[in-house]
């Protein structure tokens, strides 16, 4: 038998609804690496504790992410899409890495740097300071070969190697070493406000964001409303016409045509008509999306037990590493 590559990413449940950034930049991606990948996606809970949270929110969050993933067509009979905290082996390992990880190591870390900057030393938790320790024994705890991330990820799985790489000098090899694969820059998607601004699910106004559960005449307004420029032609300029070409990029994506060929459609007609133009492909893309998604969240016992057989999935093959590790590091084995 030919053992496929592995492959593991995660996000946060840090909002109701994903935004159609999460679903160009990795979803799409995703849905594409599964089929040659054995995938493990993951609901990152845990990680979320690091902002405050209300409970009962936060649990309606983590199933809302799961039922996207699979609306956006993760296949939870093909890859391994769980919940974090459903598989104990991942705190685990966190405390075991963190005793190997230099505090200024974990400073350095830019994520961490600005968070804690904007929070102040008060209100920035030890989690926080950990995040990126959890996130590398999400990672190691799989075999990871590889691990598609944004830009803004590079530096957490850059430590991650280095982690691995300094238990295996230590204990005896025992990790696998991942790589990243970062996205490109043409999948990066910016607030249709604030044009030169990543969309994001905690951007602070909503009028900026698609979401992709918002009803489709919303989403058709937002897309009527993005900030453009008074030049008034469809053209790819970044650096001059951020909010047109940010435009460009989401129907590049979602139609899977090339820029020029979407500018020369456009030629000689207004921005009214391409936005128009745009409004149609994404609520065509994200309706269907979206019924799925609301569809799966109907019948939450169902969605929950689907994950909790992808936990035991995961569950195998994290325990068998975890205990790998304690064995090495001489933990006394429990009879
Ligand atoms: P938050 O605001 O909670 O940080 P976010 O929407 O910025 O959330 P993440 O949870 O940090 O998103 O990222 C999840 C995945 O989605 C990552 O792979 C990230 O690279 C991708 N992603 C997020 N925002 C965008 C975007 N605007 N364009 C392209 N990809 C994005
Ligand atoms: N930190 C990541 C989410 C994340 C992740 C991971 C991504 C947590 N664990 C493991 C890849 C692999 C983020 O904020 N996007």
């Amino acid at each position: 038998m030919v053992t496929k590559p592995r492959l593991y990413s995660g996000m946060q449940p840090s909002a109701d609804s994903l935004q159609i950034g999460n679903y160009i930049g990795a979803l799409m991606q995703w849905r594409d690496l599964q089929q040659t990948y054995d995938a493990f996606f993951s609901v990152v809970d845990l990680h979320a504790l690091t902002q405050p949270n209300d409970p009962a929110e936060l649990r309606a969050k983590t199933r809302r992410t799961a039922a996207q993933y699979i609306a956006a067509g993760i296949e939870p009979s093909r890859s391994t899409l769980y919940v974090q905290s459903h598989v104990r082996a991942h705190a685990e390992l966190a405390w075991i890495l963190s005793t190997l990880t230099g505090f200024g190591e974990a400073g350095r870390m830019t994520q961490f740097k600005d968070k804690s900057q904007r929070y102040g030393a008060e209100a920035t938790s030890v989690g926080l300071f950990t995040y990126p320790v959890l996130m590398a024994a999400d990672i190691l705890l799989y075999q990871t070969d590889i691990v598609p991330v944004g830009d803004d990820q590079k530096q957490h799985v850059e430590l991650t190697r280095t982690l691995a790489e300094r238990f295996n000098a230590r204990y005896g090899e025992t990790f696998h070493v991942p790589m990243p694969v970062i996205q490109q820059d043409t999948a990066r998607i910016y607030d249709l406000q604030n044009p030169t601004s990543k969309m994001s699910k905690s951007a602070e106004s909503d009028a900026g964001v698609l979401w992709l559960l918002d009803d489709p005449k919303v989403s058709a307004k937002k897309i009527m409303r993005a900030v453009t420029d008074s030049e008034g032609s469809v053209r790819y300029d970044r650096e001059n016409k951020p909010g047109v070409s940010n435009l460009l990029v989401i129907y590049a994506a979602l139609t899977g045509r090339q820029i020029p060929a979407i500018e020369d459609e456009y030629a000689g007609r207004g921005y009214g008509d391409f936005k128009k133009g745009l409004a149609e492909v994404v609520v065509a893309e994200f309706g269907p999306v979206r019924e799925r998604a609301l569809e799966l969240l109907d019948d939450p016992a169902e969605l929950d037990r689907v994950l909790a057989t992808n936990a035991a999935r995961a569950d195998a093959v994290a325990d068998r590493t975890l205990a790998d590790v304690y064995d090495k590091m001489g933990l006394l084995r429990r009879v």
